[in-house]
């Protein structure tokens, strides 16, 4: 009912465009559609997509009848938390700049150099190169599909975990390439780390970021000039992870492709993927989504949520509220255009890419404790593997959680490394 009072609203302002005998033809089609009652009326170049913006999960999730039904609406009770650990980190360090609010000309003078920390700063000699490299990459490697990731720490806090990372990608995705964007790594050290995967012929590149090339022409481009003369207030958190939940926006945005976390492990082919964002969780009761999550975006390029996306982040930043750029920004912009048309998206369930909550992460990294504890890992080990797509680990809450001989992540771990002798020792299983 509501698709078509969407449809039919938008039909009624488009005709007002046209002139009279238009108009009148157009009356004419309309009543003619409504004997069918049916709304869904496609006007080239207008109504480009869908008027069902919000889909149900496409497909089966490997064979399984599982996720159904999910998510039908949308919850608008997109509450913001305070900030227990739920996140996000693991991407970027904290850089070592005070990000304190403090009198204007030092906190312009401390963005600065939180920006030159970060790649990002004005320094020109680097002009053009991202973009050449970038665009190079991609037309050399014919790759399919084109991930992204960030790295803004520095090349030595590069865990075993987030090679293991590398590794999913790459053993779902032998054909994919994989950006890299990031400072530290673009380097020699940089290049010593990602050398096994190139000797295995592995489509890899890092890349320093060129804010100003990948800002520019977007609602980025502004929110970003504004920062860098020091009139946007970066608040007390990091400016390093408000650039990284910009940054997955604004590269999906001018390329299309995966953007991925350096926490989360993939587990099968994102090939069947198109245009989606997952939820983190579900209401109980209506089933309705409560929260999506950013760690996971497949877009196309130009995509128009991707703008809204954007838009949202430049007018409504504020560098103090935990989340509020990121899983928090895309489940506020999703709440306000589902059942718009234009925007043809899918909201995957959380066992797309989110099965296990971070509050209960760490349950994957023990070990049978008793019969009916084993078989439970059983059955949970038996699901992830059929409907899931990807795993976040939440790394902030499971980073230096002992991985136990039996859990599931053990089995997680081999299904998808590359490298296994090196990739479980990270994962310290405790024999
Ligand atoms: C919506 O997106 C799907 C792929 O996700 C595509 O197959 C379909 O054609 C699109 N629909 C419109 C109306 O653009
Ligand atoms: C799900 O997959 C099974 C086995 O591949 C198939 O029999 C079934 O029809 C599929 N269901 C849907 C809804 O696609
Ligand atoms: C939740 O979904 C139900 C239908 O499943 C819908 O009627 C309801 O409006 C939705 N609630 C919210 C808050 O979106
Ligand atoms: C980080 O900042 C602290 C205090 O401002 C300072 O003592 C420390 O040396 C800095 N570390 C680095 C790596 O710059
Ligand atoms: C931004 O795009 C314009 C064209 O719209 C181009 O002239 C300009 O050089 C671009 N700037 C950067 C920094 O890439
Ligand atoms: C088995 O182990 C689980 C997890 O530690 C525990 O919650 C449960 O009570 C145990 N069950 C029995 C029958 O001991
Ligand atoms: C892991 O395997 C690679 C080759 O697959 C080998 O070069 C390396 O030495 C091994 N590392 C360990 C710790 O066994
Ligand atoms: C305003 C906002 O979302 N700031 C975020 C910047 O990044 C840190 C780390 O993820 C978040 O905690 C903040 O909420």
């Amino acid at each position: 009912m509501i698709k078509q009072q969407h449809t039919k609203t938008s039909f009624f302002g488009f005709m007002f465009l046209l002139p009279t005998s238009l108009f009148a033809l157009s009356l004419l089609l309309l009543l003619a559609f409504n004997g069918f009652s049916v709304f869904y009326i496609y006007l080239p170049g207008y109504l480009k997509s869908s008027p069902e913006p919000i889909k149900l999960l496409p497909e089966n999730l490997s064979g399984e009848k599982t996720v159904t039904k999910l998510v039908s609406s949308v919850m608008y009770a997109v509450k913001e938390e305070n900030p227990p650990d739920v996140s996000k980190t693991h991407l970027v360090q904290k850089p070592n700049v005070s990000m304190v609010p403090s009198p204007r000309p030092k906190q312009g003078r401390s963005t600065q150099q939180t920006l030159r920390t970060l790649g990002g700063g004005s320094g020109t000699k680097r002009k053009g190169v991202f973009a050449t490299k970038v665009e190079s990459f991609f037309q050399n490697s014919k790759c399919k599909p084109r991930f992204f990731m960030t790295w803004i720490s520095s090349a030595e806090s590069l865990s075993d975990r987030e090679l293991l990372a590398i590794e999913s990608v790459f053993k779902s995705h032998p054909k994919a390439c994989l950006v890299i964007v990031s400072n530290s790594l673009d380097s020699k050290k940089g290049n010593s780390v990602l050398k096994p995967f190139l000797d295995l012929g592995f489509k890899l590149i890092a890349v320093h970021p060129d804010f100003d090339y990948i800002f520019n022409n977007t609602y980025a481009e502004t929110w970003f000039n504004r920062l860098k003369k020091g009139n946007v207030d970066p608040g007390e958190v990091s400016l390093g992870q408000n650039l990284s939940n910009l940054l997955r926006l604004a590269l999906l945005y001018k390329y299309g492709g995966v953007y991925i976390d350096t926490d989360v492990l993939v587990l099968k082919s994102f090939t069947s993927l198109r245009n989606v964002i997952s939820a983190q969780s579900i209401d109980p009761e209506t089933k309705n989504w409560s929260r999506l999550n950013n760690a996971v975006l497949i877009f196309d390029e130009n995509h128009p949520l991707l703008f809204k996306f954007i838009q949202e982040f430049a007018l409504t930043f504020d560098g103090n509220r935990w989340g509020h750029n990121g899983p928090y920004l895309v489940s506020r912009v999703v709440a306000r255009v589902t059942g718009r048309p234009g925007f043809n998206f899918t909201v995957l369930p959380p066992s797309a890419f989110y099965p296990v909550d971070w509050t209960r992460i760490q349950s994957l990294f023990q070990g049978p404790k008793n019969a009916s504890h084993s078989n439970w890992l059983k059955v949970k080990l038996k699901q992830i593997r059929m409907q899931s797509y990807a795993i976040h680990l939440w790394n902030r809450q499971s980073k230096n959680v002992e991985v136990q001989q039996g859990s599931i992540i053990q089995h997680i771990v081999s299904d998808c490394c590359i490298f296994c002798n090196s990739s479980e020792s990270s994962f310290k299983v405790k024999k």
